[in-house]
């Protein structure tokens, strides 16, 4: 599948989308979230995908949205821009998603990060949500997604002084799950080289359980969990992961 703004492949179960507009910093376009879309529907119809890693081309991820159609958009405009469909069809997507951060995650661009489930960074990553000194405030999930990541005061003070923070500060505030000690991508792929090894479909029964409960309250989450819990036993993956248990071997999860 060829697009302009970013590249997809899938190599060996592993689908990566990496931001490919080098000349911005990778700044985000509609055309860019609208391919991000494609990608995704057509990952929903792919079987033996294990996980997806996202990165940005030329030593950043992606420095925001595109500043330059925000300048003049009316409201009614500024709605059109949104990211939030391609952000939640990332999010939505049965799978392990790694943002493997490098360079700039800016705005838009760190939001993008936030609707992944593990951000790796590396030792150079800067990432902030910087839109206030737009006169502006992230509009792409962010004031949602950034305080159930890292908490509401740290999330508040990030989103009110625009000031980005380094790939330190960013562990320390669990911004980010590790920063890779080589090249970011290589550490995603190693992670999502631990996935490869596991069932897709307890996966992916992980995630949703997960993301419900970080948008309802406990015990609607806990009812959650049962059902699709419950609904891990209909699959032939909990059987062979048990019998491959049991016969001390490594078990072949298909992902049915
Ligand atoms: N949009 C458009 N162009 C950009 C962007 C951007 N976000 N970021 C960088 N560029 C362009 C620059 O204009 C420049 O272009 P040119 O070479 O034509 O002048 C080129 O990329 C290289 O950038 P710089 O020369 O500025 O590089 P520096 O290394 O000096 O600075 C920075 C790097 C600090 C990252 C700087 O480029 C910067 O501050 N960029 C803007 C960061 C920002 O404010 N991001 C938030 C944007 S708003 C947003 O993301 C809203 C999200 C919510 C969307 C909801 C739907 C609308």
């Amino acid at each position: 599948m060829q697009f302009r703004f970013v590249q997809f492949s899938i190599d060996d179960g592993i689908a990566r989308i990496i931001i490919n507009r080098p000349e911005v910093l990778n700044a985000l376009n509609i055309a860019a979230g609208d391919e991000i879309i494609k990608v995704t529907h057509s990952l929903k119809k792919e079987r033996g995908v294990h996980a997806l890693i996202i990165s940005g081309i030329g030593g950043n991820f992606a420095a925001g949205a595109d500043i330059v159609p925000m300048m003049n958009a009316s409201p009614l405009e500024a709605r059109e821009l949104t990211f939030n469909r391609a952000y939640n069809s990332i999010e939505n997507l049965d799978l392990p998603v790694i943002a493997a951060i490098s360079g700039y995650a800016l705005g838009g661009g760190l939001e993008l990060a936030l609707a992944c489930d593990i951000r790796i960074c590396s030792a150079d990553a800067k990432m902030g949500l910087p839109e206030i000194k737009l006169g502006i405030f992230p509009g792409a999930g962010g004031t949602q997604r950034l305080p159930k990541i890292i908490g509401a005061g740290r999330a508040k003070e990030m989103i009110f002084t625009g000031v980005s923070v380094d790939a330190k500060r960013a562990l320390e505030i669990g911004l980010v799950n590790s920063i890779a000690e080589g090249d970011v991508v290589e550490e995603a792929f190693r992670m999502a080289g631990i996935f490869r090894s596991l069932s897709p479909a307890a996966l992916g029964a992980a995630k949703r359980a997960v993301n419900f409960g970080l948008g309802s309250d406990l015990q609607a989450g806990i009812r959650f969990e049962e059902e699709v819990w419950t609904g891990c036993f209909s699959t032939e993956d909990q059987r062979e992961g048990m019998k491959a248990f049991s016969e001390k071997r490594k078990p072949e999860f298909t992902g049915k």
